[in-house]
């Protein structure tokens, strides 16, 4: 698998699959899940109600991922995953591990060969880019998966950075 960066908006991705940084919820919020929402139209936000209607009313936990339609965007699917909030007191990498393998277990299961991740809990969740950087290229590294290229799309040039030092590592 190749894992690739850009430094760009990851609704304008042309992928198999992106991922969505949501919450649990499902029903969208702010950074990029605002924007996949705002630029996907609202068939986006309709899935996601139905599936907190039917298989997820406790909403969708942290660390698992469920795929919907990419409504407006040039990607195929949304597949949408919980990270988790940053805390200096707990570990919690496992589960931001988790949303990436998760997210490629998913992506097998449509069969999507290219996914576009965003740098997952660095935003609203308070990940240091350093160290949520350092968990996601190892753990898309470690996954089994027939994806053939995952890609990080980085917004700033900080996130951008920081993946290509844990690239090159
Ligand atoms: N394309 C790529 N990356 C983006 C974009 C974009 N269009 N917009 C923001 N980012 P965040 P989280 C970057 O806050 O930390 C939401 O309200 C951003 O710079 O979107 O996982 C959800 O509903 C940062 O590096 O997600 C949840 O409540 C990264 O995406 C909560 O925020 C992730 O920032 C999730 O927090």
């Amino acid at each position: 698998m190749k894992v690739t960066l850009v430094q760009g908006d990851l609704t304008e991705q042309q992928a198999d699959a992106i991922v969505n940084a949501a919450n649990s919820s499902l029903l969208g919020g702010g950074g990029v899940d605002g924007a996949i929402h705002r630029r996907g139209g609202p068939e986006i936000l309709e899935a996601c109600r139905k599936l907190r209607a039917g298989h997820y009313g406790g909403g969708l936990p942290t660390g698992r991922a469920v795929a919907t339609t990419a409504g407006l965007l040039p990607a195929r699917w949304v597949i949408h995953t919980v990270g988790p909030v940053y805390s200096g007191s707990q570990d919690r990498s496992e589960l931001l591990a988790s949303c990436h393998h998760e997210s490629l277990r998913v992506a097998d299961s449509l069969g999507a060969r290219t996914v576009a991740f965003p740098a997952i809990s660095t935003g609203v969740y308070g990940w240091p880019l350093d160290d949520a950087a350092r968990i996601a290229v190892a753990a898309v590294r470690a996954a089994e998966t027939s994806v053939e290229e995952v890609r990080f799309v980085l917004f700033d040039a900080a996130a951008y950075d920081a993946f290509l030092t844990r690239l090159s590592a």
